[in-house]
């Protein structure tokens, strides 16, 4: 399967695991299962000498404690997170990084104070245009040593539904999703999200760092500026039906009547529809989709009965949203194997 996975690529693969497809059956991901992605070392912190510093383009700058912002009034909000580098490694030419193949995703209940409440006390002035998140971790990437920081327009930010989130799943974070408290952008892909957070600075000018400038943008070359990475693309997954071989994966499935299952979402428009094949992608059955259940910016279930027949076969699935647009077969490439939504593909051998 595919091409060659250097060691430093193993060694970062080992550290931000992903989501066994299987839990693609719970509605929310258990917090042990949900994919992880930490660019640089998980930053250890002193909750009680921890505070936000809310500062930059404002009336009055906050400092908070934790107990301070856990005494507002919170917000839940259910959200599929995935991480923009999700299909990375089924890209041909190879991109190096993060070598994830489809298991970048996961969804749980984020409960935490909504972001905009504390920008309306500070007063953002007239001449903001974005905020930028600075977290605690530190690091080198592309020769610039920086802490991890990522901005987002102004009305972006302003969504109700945007959170400084202290809980996951009804328990404090824990260190590796961000402990004590992380942003949390529904339907944003994950670099949005920024982790252990310390600083939220209203800006009058957009924010030029490495994540924004350099990295998380669609380009093909080097020297293009590239479309900044934003919303999530709509994509739907299967649970892979049958048992696997150990070393390979491979499936085995026995003839006859399976229900295939599995989750769809999308950032932009709505999911509108999922479709199965087991034919490589040559013919296509509708599955039925089921409601949006915890809300806009979770995953919906899906499923389908499949008449197995004995075999090789290859099962796809697809989703499309509302706006029309539906995944591709082939993956659309870029220098940073980002937002590849390209359909799944599970190869099965179905026997008596
Ligand atoms: N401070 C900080 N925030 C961060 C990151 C990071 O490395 N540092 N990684 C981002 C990326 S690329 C993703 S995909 C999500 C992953 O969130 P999770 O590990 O909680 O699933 O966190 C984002 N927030
Ligand atoms: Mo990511």
């Amino acid at each position: 399967m595919g091409g060659e996975i250097s060691l430093e690529e193993l060694q970062l693969a080992a550290r931000n695991h992903g989501l066994p497809l299987e839990a693609l059956r719970w509605d929310l991901t258990p917090v042990g299962l949900h994919y992880l992605l930490i660019h640089y070392d998980i930053p250890e912190v002193d909750p009680a000498a921890w505070r936000l510093e809310l500062d930059g383009l404002v009336g009055a700058p906050l400092s908070l404690s934790l107990d301070e912002l856990r005494a507002r009034p919170a917000r839940e909000v259910v959200a599929t997170m995935e991480c923009a580098g999700n299909g990375r490694a089924l890209l041909e030419p190879h991109v190096v990084s993060q070598p994830w193949l489809l298991e970048a995703v996961g969804t749980a209940r984020w409960r935490g104070v909504p972001l905009r409440s504390l920008l309306d006390e500070a007063g953002a002035a007239e001449a903001a245009v974005e905020v930028l998140f600075t977290g605690l971790d530190r690091g080198v990437e592309g020769e610039e040593e920086q802490d991890y920081a990522r901005s987002l327009p102004l009305d972006d930010a302003l969504h109700e539904d945007v959170l400084l989130a202290y809980e996951v799943n009804g328990v404090p974070l824990p260190p590796q999703h961000g402990f004590p408290l992380r942003l949390l952008v529904p339907g944003w892909y994950g670099m949005t999200s920024v982790k252990w957070l310390a600083r939220v600075t209203v800006l009058a000018e957009p924010f030029d760092g490495y994540q924004q400038r350099r990295s998380y943008r669609l380009r093909r070359e080097e020297d293009e500026e590239g479309i900044p990475v934003d919303r999530i693309q709509v994509r739907a997954l299967m649970i892979p039906p049958g048992i696997p071989e150990f070393a390979t994966r491979a499936r085995v499935v026995r003839a006859g009547e399976h229900v295939l299952e599995g989750r769809a979402w999308s950032g932009e428009a709505e999911v509108a529809g999922v479709e199965v094949s087991d034919d490589g992608g040559v013919t296509w059955a509708e599955a039925e989709l089921g409601p949006a259940a915890l809300g806009r910016w979770a995953w919906r279930t899906w499923r389908c009965t499949w008449d197995a027949r004995p075999g090789e076969r290859e099962l796809c699935c697809r989703a499309r949203d509302e706006s029309g647009t539906v995944q591709p077969l082939e993956p659309p490439w870029n220098l940073g194997g980002y937002a590849n939504n390209a359909v799944q593909r599970v190869a099965v051998t179905v026997v008596e």
